[in-house]
């Protein structure tokens, strides 16, 4: 098979940062077209640098990376420095980038290259809020039906909510924009908190990326050790969970998943719940199944395929 043609819409973020590198370090699976940066865990101007400091660390500084929206559709940012540190990839001390952004706007991005490939080869991978894709189907409706597959780490169902009582993060930050997504029609790929959850970095998962003793290796383990401690304290769990490389995962081996495809409806009107993602995973509704929604992982065979990907940079 050959790689599947993939942009990658981020806004790294530590979890965010191993997707990238993992997707980096499987060509003969994932064809990186480009990375774009959308506001999310820290404001834009963080993670679209932080995007050019994981190319650079991954040794890919001819990645095109492009700068993305800086604010969600319709509502004032939400950011996550709580979890992620003053910069968005607190921990390790990596060195400010050489390399540059694009000279080209992220979604205008998206929307020439869905233009210019043959309809369903291109893969968007969502890691942040939905923003950037969003703004793109906006701006050219007639381009959704050629996206091949959105898979994006957001929402939750049993694990319910991160950022309030009902709702995960990146839902939470952009409801109107994941709104538009999960009714696109396009095939959709969730990974929410009910399996990433289950993705834990425990102390032997992390001393496996330092005994790596490269500097991708080290500096994963130092961002995992910084991520970790919000998690053990909020959930008392044995590690931090690594949401955004169940994307990338999936992406390489999709047979390390089990989901069921059902309807995912999001809300975008309560003050209580917004930004929640109902999924109907008991079937209870006659609503269309528009995503499949990922509720188990094989975690020790994620974590070798992470291991070994991390150790070819
Ligand atoms: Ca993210």
């Amino acid at each position: 098979m050959s790689p599947r043609k993939t942009i990658i819409d981020t806004d790294p973020g530590q979890d965010d940062a191993v997707a990238i590198l993992q997707a980096l370090a499987s060509p003969e699976e994932i064809d990186v077209l480009g990375i774009t940066a959308v506001a999310g865990n820290v404001p834009l101007a963080l993670t679209q640098k932080n995007a050019l400091i994981i190319c650079e660390l991954a040794g890919k500084p001819d990645t095109k990376v492009f700068s993305g929206c800086a604010a969600p559709l319709q509502r004032k940012l939400v950011t996550a420095e709580h979890v992620h540190g003053k910069t968005g990839l607190d921990g390790p001390t990596l060195p400010d980038p050489t390399m540059a952004l694009q000279d080209q706007d992220a979604v205008d991005f998206i929307i020439d290259t869905l233009r210019s490939e043959d309809a369903g080869t291109v893969t968007l991978c969502a890691l942040g809020p939905l923003t950037n894709l969003a703004a793109a189907f906006n701006k050219a409706p007639e381009l959704v039906e050629k996206v091949q597959e959105i898979i994006l780490m957001g929402g939750a169902y049993f694990e319910v909510g991160n950022i309030t009582p009902a709702a995960e993060f990146n839902i939470y930050v952009d409801p109107e924009a994941a709104d538009i997504v999960f009714k696109s029609g396009v095939p959709i790929v969730v990974m929410p908190l009910d399996v990433t959850h289950k993705a834990l970095v425990t102390a032997t998962r992390n001393d496996a990326f330092r005994a790596l003793g490269t500097p991708v290796g080290i500096a994963v383990a130092e961002m995992t050790d910084f991520f970790e401690r919000f998690d053990k304290e909020k959930y008392g769990s044995a590690g931090a969970p690594l949401h955004d490389p169940c994307v990338t995962a999936y992406l390489i081996d999709p047979d390390l998943f089990k989901g069921r495809h059902v309807n995912v409806e999001i809300e975008t009107q309560s003050e209580l719940t917004l930004g929640m993602t109902v999924a109907d995973w008991w079937g209870v509704t006659d609503r269309k199944p528009n995503a499949t929604f990922i509720g188990d992982l094989d975690a020790d065979g994620f974590f070798s395929l992470l291991t070994e990907r991390l150790a070819r940079l």
